[in-house]
């Protein structure tokens, strides 16, 4: 049979047939995988997992990023985002950040809202920006705040994580996304951003969100000090919660990008390394219907490229309104699509695109 012709080796030839039969492969056979598997294999693998799934689809959103602020009360070793009191930096008003909502007029259906963890805003405060939002574009999905930033807010308006996520869910909060998670494994987690939330803290925060009816997303900080072995560790836990709550919408892949940050030393790892990366999460993280590409972090062209490696989402117009990966070096420094282009870059490598909202229903197919 060409399977035993294309892989030589008999370990990894019985995990490539379970994964086509449709069956799930452990943690032990993720790594197996992972590590002696060729790349087109992978790709074949991934591929063929993404059509059976989604066919030839692939979804973008239009929406806006919102920054509110890049003071920061911790220093997570990759980021070269945060800025420290009296630093230079930004501090949006909550009118400013209406502004740019009410500036979009009926160009987006979707505010993304993550900045750093500001040392004064309460949960009140963005809770009334959220009710302000709502007011001038009631039908706009609110997707704020990484765990660690929910968190934060809980303890300083005195609530616990699960008291936090109902009050910015009555304030108008839709779902969350999928930052801060970077690696659950606690000895790279310490040596990467030892101030932040463990991973298990992250992950009950999720949990607890998908038990009040809040949907939210996942991701990886891969390419810095971690292993093949805290990679998959990483999947697993994520595939985990899913299995018990059935709450994530995507799965993320963060590429570590090394301009100006405490980590610069490291360098970035290659295109290769990225591409199995996001082949390895789709054979694994069976549970999960998307992986997003997330363009102005990885590049349009190899996100284009990743459509064939697993990949059916390509997040969204996002207008020029982020500065996260800018600051760490992405090719793109002022990113933004139009809906055409968008378009175009789909359809120029024969898939379909289709318009999403942020739970994945189909608004547009071109
Ligand atoms: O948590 C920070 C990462 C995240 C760097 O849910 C870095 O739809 C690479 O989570 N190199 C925030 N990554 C962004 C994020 C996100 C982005 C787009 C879509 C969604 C979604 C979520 O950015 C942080 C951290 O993991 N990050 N610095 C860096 N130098
Ligand atoms: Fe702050 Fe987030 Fe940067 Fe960590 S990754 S320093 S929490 S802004």
């Amino acid at each position: 049979m060409i399977i035993e012709e294309i892989i030589k080796d008999t370990e990894v030839e019985a995990i490539v047939k379970k994964v086509l039969q449709g069956n799930r492969i452990s943690v032990a056979e993720g790594i197996e995988l992972y590590k002696k598997a060729d790349l087109s294999v992978l790709g074949f693998l991934a591929n063929k997992i993404r059509e059976e799934k989604n066919g030839d689809r692939v979804y973008f959103n239009r929406n806006l990023h919102i920054e509110p602020t890049n003071q920061c009360v911790y220093s997570c070793k990759f980021c070269s985002y945060y800025r420290k009191k009296g630093e230079e930096g930004w501090e949006f008003s909550r009118d400013e950040m209406l502004k740019q909502v009410q500036d979009m007029g009926d160009k987006i259906t979707e505010v993304h809202i993550v900045g750093g963890v500001h040392p004064k805003w309460d949960l009140h405060y963005y809770g009334e920006l959220f009710q302000k939002i709502k007011e001038i574009r009631p039908d706009v999905h609110i997707k704020a705040f990484t765990a660690v930033e929910i968190s934060y807010l809980a303890k300083r308006s005195k609530m616990s994580v699960k008291e936090g996520l109902q009050a910015l869910k009555d304030y108008g909060l839709d779902s969350i996304p999928g930052g801060g998670a970077e690696i659950f494994d606690e000895t790279i987690r310490q040596q990467v951003c030892p101030h932040k939330d463990t991973g298990e803290e992250w992950l009950y925060l999720h949990e607890t969100a998908h038990q009040l009816g809040i949907p939210t997303n996942a991701t990886i900080l891969y390419g810095h000090i971690e292993k093949i072995e805290h990679r998959i560790d990483h999947f697993n836990r994520l595939r985990e919660l899913q299995d018990r709550t059935g709450g994530f919408n995507v799965f993320i892949p963060l590429k570590y990008k090394m301009e100006n940050n405490e980590l610069s030393y490291l360098g970035e790892v290659s295109v290769v390394e990225d591409i199995k990366l996001y082949a390895m999460a789709r054979i694994f993280l069976d549970n999960f219907q998307h992986i997003k590409a997330y363009w102005p972090m990885i590049g349009k062209d190899i996100s284009q490229l990743l459509l064939s490696f697993g990949v059916d989402d390509f997040d969204g117009t996002i207008n020029d309104s982020t500065r996260i990966y800018s600051l760490a070096g992405a090719e793109d420094q002022e990113p933004s699509m139009s809906t055409d282009d968008m378009v175009a870059m789909i359809k120029s490598v024969g898939r379909q695109p289709i318009e999403r909202d942020s739970v994945y229903t189909i608004l547009k197919e071109y």
